[in-house]
């Protein structure tokens, strides 16, 4: 039997949390942290994303602005729409919603927003930072599972750990915190020969390959703490993680349900990032 850990539940303690240092912050200030997120085309989950990340705002007290624009929205256009809230002191966080159309190149996107407000932390001043260990935002998912290990009492100093992807938004970032953290990280992927044996080894697990169910029961170390970022549908249309939440639960000793799981730490490392970049510009 698994302790089930509940990132829905710390999320909604963190964000109490979190409103409550908002509120100090404009007592302070005589104005509230801002967010602007910007949104191109209609991709149906990117709307869902966009969407809590605006609720989270209005539960904490961050002043939030959505810009919509169309899919067919220029490269030059997107950028000029950056350089004006990189010069716009009333914005203290920027965020371009990922995946971008395929007629514009992301990585000239992320790189032209001002790494004091690259709230995501994508940029490369950002994830230079990520690699040396002097950072003052982190990518919000690896950051958000960090949170839910040491809310937990986790540490993976000494430990086995075990990410599957090796993302540039989830899985490298992951492995290097899991490093700063003292653990031994072994990163697996597409290439990878006979992943279970890697797997099997693992006291903690992350898993971000994004394959609904594919982590079995027999693929992991009993008492293994089974983290999980997938965010997939099963044959039936529902919302699942990448591994077998129910074929797992009794071998593990934690584990992450999706949804509920990584999920919301995810969009209560933005309001964090946030925060702090507000604090940061001052
Ligand atoms: C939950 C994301 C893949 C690609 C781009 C709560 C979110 C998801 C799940 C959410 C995600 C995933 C986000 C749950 C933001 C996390 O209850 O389990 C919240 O909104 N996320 C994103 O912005 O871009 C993505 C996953």
């Amino acid at each position: 039997m698994a302790t089930v850990i509940d990132g829905k539940a710390v999320s909604a303690k963190m964000r109490e949390e979190i409103a409550e240092e908002v509120k100090e912050f404009v007592e302070k200030h005589g104005r509230a942290p801002s967010l602007t997120v910007i949104i191109v085309g209609e991709d149906p989950a990117s709307q869902v994303y966009v969407r809590n990340k605006e609720k989270a705002c209005i539960q904490t007290g961050i002043r939030s602005e959505i810009i919509r624009l169309p899919a067919d929205t220029g490269e030059e256009e997107l950028l000029c729409r950056i350089d004006e809230l990189n010069g716009d002191e009333n914005v203290n966080g920027i965020l371009v919603q990922l995946p971008l159309p395929d007629h514009i190149d992301e990585k000239n996107i992320i790189c032209r927003i001002s790494p004091k407000k690259d709230v995501d932390a994508f940029g490369y001043e950002n994830v230079g930072r990520i690699m040396t260990g002097e950072y003052d935002f982190l990518p919000c998912t690896p950051a958000g599972v960090m949170e839910l290990l040491r809310r937990y009492g986790i540490s993976p100093a000494g430990k086995e750990c075990v990410v599957l992807g090796r993302s540039n938004i989830v899985g490298k970032p992951m492995a290097m915190l899991l490093m700063h953290g003292n653990g031994t990280v072994t990163v697996c992927h597409s290439k990878t020969k006979d992943l279970s044996s890697h797997t099997k080894r693992a006291d903690i697990l992350v898993s971000a390959i994004g394959r609904a169910k594919f982590v079995k029961a027999d693929m992991i170390k009993e008492g293994a703490v089974v983290i999980d970022v997938g965010i997939n549908r099963d044959e039936d249309g529902r919302l699942c993680g990448d591994v077998d939440y129910e074929g797992c639960f009794d071998k593990a000793a934690a584990i992450t349900p999706v949804p509920g799981g990584v999920g919301p730490m995810t969009v209560t490392m933005l309001l964090k990032n946030t925060l702090t970049a507000a604090k940061k510009q001052i």
